[in-house]
């Protein structure tokens, strides 16, 4: 299995501007956990590229798995080292799809109402992935069972639980935190927390 090391693991700064490390990740959920039955799931890629793609569990987990290593940045202010994720990397999916010339971000709609959007760089990044397991098993109900979208180079917000489908768009389209006023893109190193 490929093994991917976030970069940021290996910065001197390991901790962003105004974080501090806590032992593990506080559960953070806008509403009740959704109930996901793995037989009847499919990931869904849409939007602004030339082949959509509807993709059971099991057909995912066909692909290349990758581990992946990295650090999770709340932008409450808390941080975890070293969580360990398993899954395909996201940049596999959209070579898939092939995003469109007019595809510049990313909108990400989870089963219980929650989304969040990004630039479309951070789909293609190395250490991107659509994750299944957590810590060396399957990821638990709260984390996002049964699958999540991981960024590590952006705060956790847009690392969202319950992942159903994501959306490629010409225009940046602001999620849940976002039209409440979180940044658009929130990278931790340069403290994109609000605004
Ligand atoms: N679907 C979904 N994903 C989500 C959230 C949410 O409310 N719903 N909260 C986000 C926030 S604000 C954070 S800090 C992390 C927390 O991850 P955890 O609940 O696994 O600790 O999940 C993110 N992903
Ligand atoms: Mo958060």
């Amino acid at each position: 299995m490929k093994k991917i090391i976030s970069s940021d693991i290996n910065r001197l700064d390991r901790l962003p501007p105004g974080q501090r490390w806590v032992e593990k990740p506080i559960i953070y959920d806008i509403k009740s956990v959704p109930e996901i039955d793995l037989t009847s799931f499919r990931l869904k890629i849409f939007g602004m590229v030339e082949n959509e793609l509807i993709i059971s569990f099991d057909d995912l987990k066909k692909l290349e798995p990758i581990e992946l290593t990295a650090d999770f940045h709340c932008v409450t202010g808390w941080s975890v080292k070293n969580v360990i994720w398993k899954g395909v990397q996201t940049k596999e999916l959209a070579k898939i799809c092939k995003p469109k010339e007019s595809a510049k971000y990313v909108l990400v709609h989870c089963r219980e109402g929650y989304a969040t959007n990004f630039p479309l760089k951070y789909l293609l990044e190395e250490d991107s992935i659509f994750a299944w397991e957590m810590n060396s098993m399957p990821i638990p109900k709260s984390h996002g069972y049964p699958l999540r979208i991981v960024i590590p180079k952006l705060y956790a917000w847009k690392s969202a639980k319950y992942v159903e489908s994501i959306e490629l768009v010409e225009h940046d389209t602001p999620g849940f935190w976002e039209e409440r006023g979180y940044h658009m893109r929130g990278d931790p190193w340069l403290e994109e927390r609000y605004g």
